[in-house]
């Protein structure tokens, strides 16, 4: 009996395969490659390279990413029977576009060549520009300007025209590059290329990760031919169709059955971004539940019915029917770091001591908790700021004021979409803080839960949409994501939080930018 699941996520610094069992329940493993080790002769960096005179401009290549797959499968093949994958799904980091001379490069495979050696001649442009390039906002102004402003695109599109988005990276292709443009028949993403390559047939994109193109509309799944015309001609047949992230895009290329054992009949079920994917391997993919990723920088997703537009966050669709919400605060671990050090503490000071016995009080102390520019909102800082402290006050009400003011400013995001969840699922390194969890808990009137094992998230939701082909999408995410609670609201205290939102609101006021 096929009872297994594979999920491969093709990540910025390295791509992981996970498998999974449903009849066991049991995720039976994970195995990642990494770029930068396992492939050094790319030359990249964490994965990715950047130019010297453009600092701003980075880049992956295409080839590596199939290089790293044959060596994940390699590897997969050793420790598990092939023959027992039903299915495979995937994901890959959103945003990056890869450029091909042809509809069909992955329509016959030379089994005594490699994948990427078979791929190679179909190569428009050697390299993939990646979500960390910034180098397009003299794009992303023409493109608002050609589409009837910004507002337009954000209500079109869930996004407002945004650096790292295809869209904008495209549209400076065709501007710097006509010949490559010209030459090029298909524009893939790393994911609808990972998942073509897979099934050797050109694949299509799935509405979650052509949410992250500022090209689609959003409430139609289709392509916005207004957004598809002012980002560059003849763009539309060079693009692939769009299809429900629960299509099949084919079975398995015979390539992969006799290098790597896997049976003819296992299904390739369209890929998606990493993010969508993220949310399904969190188990956060029901309506009215969100997860809180405590990262480098902090992260806030949220599935809705509905989507409501907001600007500083990302509106994509989710696997599991429905939208996603996605906004990124880059004062995260990083300004928890600094804090921490400012107030000469251990991280058990930081994360428990200081929120011992605490009992929330409505005394006007206030911190704006950032270190560097924030995104959400868009405001410049250099340094916290502290408002209705005096010298006496104690390290550990410093601490609870910064915890709190970096909840605050989640919440205050988290609100603006219509997204109080019931629930929040807490991920990522400070997860394990019962401070935040708590003060997470109180400020948002929501039960927090973490996630019992840490794995790739991504990579665990890819296995979990491989799955649900044969299985309810809901029912796996309670058998793979097991929860904890890690704490309950504490209801007698929300109207002083109520309040103290007010005061923070008003103190960031001043320092927002338009
Ligand atoms: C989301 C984004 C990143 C990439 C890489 O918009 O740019 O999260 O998906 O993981």
């Amino acid at each position: 009996m096929k009872s297994l699941y594979l999920g491969i996520d093709a990540s910025t610094q390295s791509m992981t395969g996970t498998v999974i069992d449903c009849v066991s329940s049991t995720v039976l493993l994970s195995e990642s490659v990494n770029f930068e080790r396992d492939l050094p002769d790319y030359g990249t960096s964490a994965g990715v390279c950047s130019s010297a005179e453009n600092p701003l401009e980075v880049w992956s290549y295409p080839l590596m990413w199939l290089d790293a797959l044959e060596v994940l499968l390699g590897r997969i093949s050793k420790l598990v029977d092939m023959k027992k994958i039903s299915a495979i799904s995937g994901s890959g980091q959103q945003h990056a576009t890869v450029w091909l001379n042809s509809r069909k490069a992955f329509s016959s495979y030379d089994i005594s060549k490699s994948l990427s050696e078979n791929i190679r001649p179909f190569l428009s442009r050697e390299k993939s520009p990646v979500w960390m390039d910034a180098s397009t906002s003299v794009e992303c102004r023409e493109m608002a300007d050609r589409a009837g402003g910004e507002k337009n695109v954000l209500r079109k599109t869930g996004s407002i025209m945004t650096e790292r988005f295809s869209g904008a990276q495209i549209r400076k292709i065709f501007k710097f590059e006509p010949a490559v443009y010209s030459a090029t028949q298909r524009i893939h993403l790393n994911s609808s290329f990972m998942c073509s390559a897979l099934c050797g047939a050109d694949s299509p994109i799935d509405y979650c990760d052509g949410a992250g193109m500022n090209l689609m509309d959003i409430a139609n799944f289709s392509w916005d031919l207004d957004m598809v015309s002012a980002c560059a001609p003849n763009l539309c047949e060079k693009l692939p169709p769009l299809a429900c992230p629960s299509s099949v895009a084919g079975n398995i290329s015979q390539y992969f059955c006799e290098k790597y054992g896997f049976d003819r009949g296992a299904k390739v079920v369209v890929f998606t971004g990493d993010n969508p994917s993220s949310l399904v391997g969190l188990g956060a993919s029901g309506d009215g539940v969100s997860a809180v990723s405590l990262g480098t920088s902090d992260t806030f997703f949220c599935s809705t019915k509905n989507f409501s537009p907001v600007e500083n966050a990302h509106v994509f669709c989710n696997p599991n029917g429905g939208y996603m919400g996605l906004v990124c605060f880059r004062n995260g671990s990083l300004a928890r770091e600094k804090f921490r050090e400012l107030m000469g503490v251990d991280w058990k000071f930081f994360d428990e001591i200081s929120f011992e016995n605490y009992v929330p009080r409505d005394d006007g102390k206030i911190i704006l908790p950032f270190f560097v520019d924030e995104i959400s909102p868009k405001l410049s800082s250099d340094s916290p700021e502290f408002f209705g402290f005096s010298p006496e006050d104690s390290k550990q009400s410093r601490i609870r004021a910064f915890v709190e003011g970096q909840v605050f400013n989640i919440y205050l995001q988290a609100k603006k979409m219509g997204a109080i969840p019931k629930k929040i699922i807490l991920t990522g390194g400070a997860s394990k803080s019962s401070g935040i969890a708590q003060t997470l808990a109180d400020v948002f009137g929501s039960e927090i839960y973490r996630l019992e094992a840490c794995q790739n998230s991504a990579a665990l939701g890819a296995a979990i949409r491989a799955a649900s082909f044969e299985y309810e999408m809901d029912s796996l995410e309670s058998m793979f994501c097991p929860l904890t609670k890690a704490a309950i609201p504490r209801k007698e205290y929300s109207n002083i939080y109520t309040r103290k939102l007010g005061e923070f609101e008003k103190s960031l006021l001043p320092k927002l930018k338009d």
